[in-house]
């Protein structure tokens, strides 16, 4: 089936083809990111690199645009708030030097990915969290926003009415077999990229789950489980339930796969059958997907439940939207 997404994706584009070519067989990528809408972020990353920008530079301007798209329920301005009405954010970028900076539980910040760069380049730590970081947001110039919009605070208003308190990790991907990329399902950024210097670089932003406990942190700011970047190998980003990637250091796992010798979908797939070998029934009702590029350019993508897309952009700006398979599928 061939399928053009022009319309929906409104970036130039060729033709996009869903499901027919394994993503490893096509021309390298430059830069991927998950679902549908990472193609407006691959396009921004990509005009950056066209610039002479770099992998850093490339992978942060991309996570920006849905960080400043209101509709966009799961990343920075208009993401679902806590159990408490607070928009809570976390980021985390790295580079192929091992550079990496990270931002958990931060408000009133629209793009917590440039305060995570920030991190990475102006302290001497790897994350601040809370209120120190967004004090260390504020001292370095970043506007203070009210990120919770009309919109989200209605959604949170309405949940508020037959909320049960007791923890619940996957209200958000309640409806996880809706359209990807529609509100009800997944919308952090995972974003890889390739520079023109060939140096690779990973940028992850999430507002988290919606609704989740008031300081719950998952897994997309944390080096090795939401993230993870090896110039030497590859890069790996994670989507869905937090708490799960965490439980198998996904991104990390999906790297050293590939510096074992597995292909960037193999390694994905690898990692997914074994969080579902350790959690059984646990994640039969979970979303958890994995997004990996390799140095030379091959992509590769897999995940628990199906309906997982992501966006891949080569050197000459043409993105394709790829579906991943999934374990619930293939068994
Ligand atoms: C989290 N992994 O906070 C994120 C949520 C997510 O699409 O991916 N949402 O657990």
């Amino acid at each position: 089936m061939r399928v053009s997404r022009r319309a929906v994706l409104g970036v130039p584009a060729v033709a996009l083809t869903e499901g027919t070519v394994r993503a490893e067989e096509v021309t390298p990528a430059v830069v991927v990111s998950t679902w549908d809408f990472g193609a407006a972020a691959n396009a921004a990353a990509v005009a950056v690199r066209l610039r002479g920008g770099s992998g850093v530079d490339m992978v942060e301007a991309g996570a920006r645009v849905p960080e400043a798209d209101p509709t966009n329920h799961s990343v920075g301005l208009g993401g679902y708030p806590d159990r408490d009405g607070h928009v809570t954010l976390d980021a985390v970028i790295m580079d192929h030097a091992g550079n990496l900076g990270a931002v958990a539980g931060l408000e009133d910040i629209v793009h917590a990915v440039s305060v995570a760069r920030a991190v990475m380049e102006k302290t001497p730590h790897t994350m601040l969290v809370g209120i120190g970081a967004r004090r260390f947001a504020i001292d370095q110039g970043f506007e203070i926003a009210n990120l919770l919009t009309p919109v989200a605070e209605a959604a949170w208003r309405e949940w508020l009415k037959t909320a049960n308190y007791a923890p619940r990790i996957n209200s958000e991907n309640a409806d996880w077999r809706s359209t990807p990329g529609s509100a009800g399902n997944h919308d952090t950024i995972g974003i890889l990229g390739v520079g023109p210097d060939g140096h690779m670089a990973g940028a992850c932003t999430t507002s988290g789950l919606a609704f989740k406990m008031r300081g719950r942190v998952g897994d997309s700011p944390i080096t090795g489980a939401g993230l993870f970047v090896d110039d030497a190998v590859g890069a790996a980003t994670a989507t869905g339930v937090g708490e799960d990637v965490v439980r198998v250091c996904g991104s990390h796992s999906v790297v050293e796969a590939m510096r074992g010798g597995m292909s960037p979908s193999e390694a994905c797939r690898h990692v997914i059958e074994r969080l579902a070998r350790l959690r059984g029934t646990a994640v039969a009702d979970h979303q958890v997907a994995l997004l990996a590029l390799a140095r030379d350019g091959r992509v590769g993508a897999w995940a628990l439940q199906p309906g997982f897309t992501y966006a891949m952009t080569d050197a000459g700006g043409n993105t394709r939207i790829e579906h991943a398979g999934s374990f619930f599928e293939a068994k």
